[in-house]
């Protein structure tokens, strides 16, 4: 394996990041800088990445960190769309976007052979296109507030990676990816260009402090965002040159949030608007807990994978989360992965629990359910 190779000082960067990491702070009580971000989603068919990106942005509204771009993990439908809509409803309508080109999954849904026509009305037939009609609902419902119905239009992920990394100092980078690994693998594949004279992996290896990845189902599995473009999951895990941090599946599954956002009192919120219509009631919930809990939904919302990463990314490890460490790679082509624990060795970290889950749904309420500071409606 290639991660056997990572040098130990990697091991010891990796240690260095997951310590009491309040951006707000340092050790001294000085304000700390903010943690810089690019977040990479597939905001595809579920809506935590809806919540992940909100709270990205409170975060960013309090100082805690400073986002560099939004990137979609995915092609041919309206997620970059749907990104800039969460984007202006923050007042950050500029953020950079983009999208992969030429691989991984492209239309309504993991498995789509061909991309949504963006000019397919919204009507019975969006029954075809599943989960996705919320985001192609959201560009209906808030028109003016995204450049790019159709995320083909949207620049290639690879230039506006390499754009924004060039751009910072070395080491200072989190990557937030909460959706498929088609991006990292085709970064690290880039060569020089008039941008940087670093391939991509010289480039990560430059920037990138390290990658927070929604992704990893302890022990075995087929987790989603990596078994959906699994040769890119492979590549990206066995040739990342900086340490990888997994929000695993089997953490965010049972931590529930986003109930208080869909009862929020306010008008006109794009995040409201997606945990109100896709999470059920409480009623719903409570007569049917078992079933409602094999899908990913409890009391207190939705399943909160992608918020986890980016609690992970911004505030690190403590105080809410245990660690392990280990190895997750990719073991067959059909998108099968394993978690390897090596305590002494292992190159990536995986969060367990250790304050109890609920509690850190609150603070992920919290952040979901605050103003936008400077938001423009
Ligand atoms: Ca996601």
């Amino acid at each position: 394996m290639r991660n056997a190779m990572i040098p130990f000082c990697l091991f010891a960067m990796l240690f260095a990041t997951v310590g009491p990491s309040l951006a707000a702070a340092d050790g001294n009580g000085a304000a700390a800088a903010p943690v810089k971000v690019i977040f990479d989603t597939d905001m595809l068919s579920d809506f935590d990445d809806v919540g992940a990106l909100a709270c990205l942005h409170a975060l960013a509204d309090a100082g805690e960190c400073e986002i560099l771009a939004t990137i979609s993990s995915t092609r041919g439908n309206a997620s970059v769309g749907a990104v800039e809509v969460i984007n202006h409803y923050y007042g950050r309508p500029d953020l950079p976007v983009g999208a992969p080109k030429g691989m991984g999954v492209i239309g309504p849904r993991p498995g789509s052979k061909s991309k949504i026509d963006p000019a397919l009305p919204l009507t019975e037939r969006t029954n075809q296109i599943g989960g996705h009609y919320k985001y192609r609902k959201l560009l209906a419902d808030y028109p003016g507030w995204y450049r790019y119905k159709d995320s083909d239009d949207a620049p290639d992920a690879n230039e506006v990676y390499r754009r924004v990394l060039a751009a910072q100092p070395d080491n200072s980078v989190v990557i937030c990816s909460v959706g498929f690994i088609t991006n990292m693998r085709r970064l690290l594949e880039t060569k020089p260009d008039t941008i940087s004279p670093l391939d991509g992996k010289a480039l990560v290896a430059k920037k990138v402090k390290r990658w927070v990845a929604m992704a990893c189902q302890y022990p075995s599995g087929k987790e989603y965002n990596s078994m959906w473009d699994a040769e890119s999951s492979r590549i990206a895990f066995e040739n990342w040159p900086t340490p990888i941090q997994f929000s695993d599946w089997r953490y965010g599954h049972d931590c529930f949030a986003g109930r208080a956002v869909a009862e929020m009192k306010v008008e006109r919120s794009p995040v409201k608007d997606v945990f109100a219509g896709n999470i059920p009631s409480r009623d719903e919930v409570r007569r049917n807990s078992a079933k409602c809990l094999r899908s990913g939904f409890g009391m207190g919302g939705r399943s909160a994978w992608d918020e986890t990463a980016v609690l992970l990314a911004v505030r690190g490890v403590e105080p809410y989360f245990n660690a392990e460490r280990g190895t997750y790679r990719m073991t067959g082509k059909d998108g099968s992965n394993e978690w390897a624990p090596d305590a002494e060795n292992g190159p990536h970290l995986r969060i367990t629990q250790r304050m109890p889950k609920a509690e850190v749904a609150r603070v992920i309420d919290e952040l979901m359910t605050r103003k936008p500071k400077n938001g423009k409606n």
